[in-house]
């Protein structure tokens, strides 16, 4: 008889121009590769996901359904998946993992379709899971499955034993280089990962090192990884470059690293290696790295077609940087532009408005700095999201291992935080996810926010919507040239009907 497969999916969580590789499947993929029969199953690219999936199980027998969730848009069709699959095979364990399950653990496991919660990093904790299923025996409503001391071991799982909830202790990180590439012909046809972008026709996206080793107060990546790094070498992030190019004709890449340049004397094999490969990439960093990059290092950055960098400017003051615990300052924002503009870079710059502590001054500080920068290098683009910080874990938790929030409310005034999947789904929790809205703002500023978005995305195009013709994009900025600079920007209408009309790309939703 053929061994029980594992289906690895990944709900649907953005339209089909915004698809990039699930890197997170794919790398445990790589773990199970030549130990566990497994598929991949792709909601970004596939709109009859739960029949496929269905169809899958009913083909072949399956070991575990095991689902990335990150919070936000992708909740709610992974719970519709998840529930379907529970009513038509209710002994099959289903394992979620990801942002989602590891930031609320106690909501994702609170549902009665999710048997086990895989907080953090994924490759060992699923491959002692798989072990520990046939000791453990089939899930029902109460329990997780029906001897669940077999799944007690495994590090970084939650579980339900009787009703109640089980959290083991978190799992030490592993280095990327210790882990196995991935194997990208899993996916079948590549050509969809492929996307067009402003770098390239075919941009492929890899994650070099895991985590982040900052713990900004707002950050759901601090929770998630509770402050630790671990690098990836040269080596492997060459290779990697170097599968998607030569064999699958990647002409761009997008490195997912929350941080890339992690110290400068970290970060120079990695621009070698990049510089080796030959390819225009973007990537993530922080204004305070970029500042102190000497010049030789800057001018190696030039040579390796680094072409737009995202940096998190978030906010017009220091104080407010420092209560976030950013660790950088508005001057090495100012500075990062500086260099960017030296080196021919495009800073992407992503603040977040609003904060609980005087938003209206916060929100105007933040038009006035925006306008500065672009003064400094009209290139650069800007993200603006409303300050929304994720809940971080409970002060102690580090040592004592649990993942628990330690907030259990949205901010100071905000709601508390829900307890099922199924709540999280709501408009306004989806709309603080996605850093759309917050408890503490009114009408009058969420609009004053959206406006002011409107007029400046209108006055500067985004260089990342490649499919906006030369034509629309100067009447964009005809249209939009009074109202920035008088700093008229109420009820922008005119200036929404035409973007809605040329399809205007907004970053802040899909990203690159
Ligand atoms: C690609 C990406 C997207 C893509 C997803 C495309 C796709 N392929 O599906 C898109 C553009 C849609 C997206 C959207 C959003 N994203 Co996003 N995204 C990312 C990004 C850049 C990379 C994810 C990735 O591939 N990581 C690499 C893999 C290998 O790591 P991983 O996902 O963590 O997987 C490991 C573990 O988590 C675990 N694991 C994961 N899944 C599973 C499943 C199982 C069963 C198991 C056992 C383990 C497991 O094991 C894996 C291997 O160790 C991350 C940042 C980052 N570097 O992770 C942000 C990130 C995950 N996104 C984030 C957010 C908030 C969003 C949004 C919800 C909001 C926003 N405005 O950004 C939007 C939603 C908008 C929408 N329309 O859906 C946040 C999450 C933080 C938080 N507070 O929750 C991140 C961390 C960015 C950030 N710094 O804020 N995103
Ligand atoms: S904001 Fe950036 S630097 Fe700070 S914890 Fe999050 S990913 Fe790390």
């Amino acid at each position: 008889m053929a061994r029980p497969h594992v289906l690895l999916v990944n709900p649907r969580a953005c339209s089909r121009r915004a698809v990039r590789m699930p890197l997170s499947l794919l790398a445990l993929g790589a773990a199970l590769e030549g130990r566990h029969p497994y598929r991949i199953l792709d909601g970004n690219l596939d709109p009859r996901l739960i029949d496929n999936t269905l169809g899958a199980l009913a083909e072949a027998p399956a070991a575990a359904l095991a689902l990335t969730v990150m919070p936000g848009p992708q909740v709610a069709p992974a719970i519709a998946l998840s529930a379907a699959v529970r009513a038509a095979h209710p002994r099959l364990p289903i394992v979620w993992g990801g942002y989602f399950p590891t930031l609320y653990p106690e909501a994702a496991i609170n549902a009665p379709y999710v048997d086990y919660v895989v907080r953090g990093q994924g490759e060992d904790a699923l491959l002692e899971l798989l072990a520990a299923l046939p000791d453990a025996g089939p899930p029902s409503p109460a329990a997780s499955a029906r001897d669940p001391r077999a799944v007690r071991g495994v590090r970084g799982l939650t579980f339900k034993d009787g009703g109640a909830v089980r959290h083991n202790p978190d799992r030490p990180l592993r280095p990327p280089d210790e882990l196995p590439p991935l194997p990208y012909d899993r996916l079948g046809d590549l050509a969809p990962y492929l996307r067009p972008s402003f770098m390239g026709r075919r941009t492929a996206v890899h994650q070099a090192a895991i985590g982040c080793r900052y713990r900004c107060t707002f950050c759901g990546v601090a929770s998630m990884w509770n402050g630790s790094t671990r690098l990836q070498g040269a080596g492997r992030l060459l290779a990697a470059g170097r599968t998607l190019k030569e064999r699958y004709g990647a002409d761009a890449l997008q490195l997912y690293d929350h941080n890339f340049f992690d110290r400068e004397a970290t970060s120079l094999p990695l621009i070698e290696a990049l510089a080796a490969l030959g390819l225009p990439w973007w990537c993530y960093a922080r204004a305070d790295a970029l500042a102190g990059f000497s010049t030789n290092t800057w001018r190696r950055l030039e040579r390796s077609r680094l072409r737009m960098v995202y940096v998190g400017a978030e906010t017009a003051s220091d104080e407010a940087l420092k209560r976030m615990r950013k660790g950088s300052r508005v001057e090495h924002t100012f500075e990062a532009v500086r260099r960017c503009r030296a080196h021919g870079v495009i800073p992407e710059l992503s603040f977040i408005l609003g904060g609980p502590e005087d938003p209206a001054g916060e929100i105007e500080r933040t038009f006035r700095l925006i306008k500065r920068l672009k003064a400094l290098h009209p290139e650069c683009e800007v993200v603006l999201y409303l300050y929304s910080p994720t809940p971080q874990r409970r002060p102690g938790a580090r040592s004592t291992g649990l993942p628990l929030p330690s907030l259990e409310r949205y901010g100071p005034q905000g709601p508390p935080l829900p307890t099922t999947p199924e709540e999280w789904t709501e408009k306004r929790w989806v709309d603080f996810v996605c850093h759309r809205d917050a408890p503490w703002l009114d009408r009058h500023l969420r609009r004053r926010v959206r406006d002011f978005a409107t007029v400046l995305g209108c006055r500067f195009p985004t260089v990342q919507d490649a499919s906006l013709p030369p034509w629309g994009r100067a009447l964009l900025k005809t249209l939009a040239s009074w109202r920035y600079w008088s700093g008229v920007y109420r009820n922008p209408r005119e200036l929404r009907l035409v973007a809605d009309w040329l399809a205007l790309r907004r970053p802040q939703d899909e990203s690159l």
